[in-house]
């Protein structure tokens, strides 16, 4: 965590000093598992255009302001007012057409070229057509955690996205409850995900590695821990997860007291293990939660100890969440914590 504010520290100065402070003090505030995504590195195609367009309008804006700025800055030094001024006020100029031209149309041609170049890129990445090699994931926003399906695949899971490289990924976005909105800066632009009226946006990732990102819309208590993790593996990485992802939950004959305390509690209303009796849907699947790196939408990371604070007390972690402390005893947290640590 250190070394990599550093580093995103050292590209931020050369960026402005008033961005390395904000990005500085973001990293001070974030105490769990997220770094911060590096909004210039691009790693996915439309993440690519929205940079360049970014760039191409910074530009822009950034020649308006060298100029005005630069303009203002030598009519207040050369025109200043001095001791040797003649009492009177300077000749004043009322109506030169040029000027009023010049500075109606050159403003308009900014805007025009402006409003061109966002429009062309908004509608090449939203009628891309979806090639038939495309991956399809349903993704559905929840208070305050994250489920993924892959509906051709047979897979579901959570929190944690698993994509493949060089292949466009289209992500079909529900949400089981209020507004969420789906967001990772380095892979494409912000999506809302609205109740009842589905949503698209895609993919395709260029380089492998892990992109984070968070819900965009403010959905509730947990809003800032709805964080989000995209794995963007190689395609021999994907085949081998998706092969685990598909199987049912192993099951260790050594562990059977914490699958007993799991499947004899209200667990099992809330969340789904597949190949045993619990098939809730209001939580996350934990089919497999011990592939993932993260527990509670990236809240924390997944070992035994945080596993054990997390179902002791899910509030400690995060603060109004919508799963409710069990009351168990020592003895069926260990329990448990050593069933859900076997779920690879
Ligand atoms: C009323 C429904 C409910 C019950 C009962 C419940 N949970 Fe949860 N659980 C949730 C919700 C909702 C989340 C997602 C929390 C979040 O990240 O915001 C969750 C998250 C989790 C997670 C983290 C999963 C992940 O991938 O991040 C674990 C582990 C877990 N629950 C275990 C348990 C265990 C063990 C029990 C029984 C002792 C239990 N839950 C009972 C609703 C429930
Ligand atoms: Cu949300």
């Amino acid at each position: 965590m250190k070394s990599m504010t550093r580093e995103y520290g050292a590209r931020a100065i050369r960026l402005s000093p008033l961005l390395a402070v904000l990005l500085a003090a973001r990293h001070a505030w974030a105490d769990g598992p997220q770094a911060t995504p590096d909004i210039f590195a691009p790693a996915s195609t439309p993440a690519q255009s929205i940079v360049g367009l970014s760039i191409f309008t910074l530009a822009i804006t950034g020649a308006i302001f060298v100029v005005v700025g630069g303009l203002l800055t030598f009519a207040i030094i050369r025109y200043r007012e001095r001791s040797t001024d003649a009492a009177s006020e300077p000749p004043q100029i009322y109506g030169s057409v040029q000027v009023e031209l010049a500075w109606t149309v050159i403003p308009i041609l900014i805007v025009v070229v402006l409003f061109l170049t966002t429009a062309r890129i908004i509608f090449a990445i939203q009628d891309a057509p979806e090639p038939k090699s495309a991956l399809d994931v349903t993704v559905v926003g929840h208070q305050f955690w994250w489920e993924y399906r892959y509906p051709k695949l047979g897979i579901v899971t959570a929190n944690e996205l698993h994509v493949p490289v060089g292949k466009a990924t289209y992500l079909r976005l529900l949400s089981a409850d209020v507004m969420h909105s789906f967001w990772v800066p380095q892979l494409a632009g912000k999506t809302d995900v609205v109740p009842n009226h589905p949503n698209e946006t895609w993919i395709e990732p260029q380089h492998t590695g892990l992109y984070v990102g968070q819900c965009a819309q403010f959905c509730g208590v947990e809003h800032a821990k709805m964080l989000i993790r995209v794995y963007v593996d190689t395609p021999e990485q994907f085949a081998a997860w998706v092969h685990d992802q598909q199987q049912p939950a192993p099951s260790d004959p050594e562990v059977a007291a914490g699958r007993r305390v799991f499947e004899t509690n209200a667990c099992t209303n809330c969340h789904r293990i597949a190949g045993t009796p619990a098939r809730g849907t209001f939580g996350p699947d934990l089919t497999h939660l011990a592939s993932r790196a993260t527990l509670a939408s990236g809240a924390v990371i997944n070992n035994p100890q945080n596993l054990r604070e997390w179902i002791k007390d899910p509030d400690h972690f995060k603060e109004g969440v919508l799963m409710p402390a069990m009351q168990l005893s020592d003895l069926q947290i260990d329990q448990l914590v050593a069933y859900l640590s076997t779920l690879h």
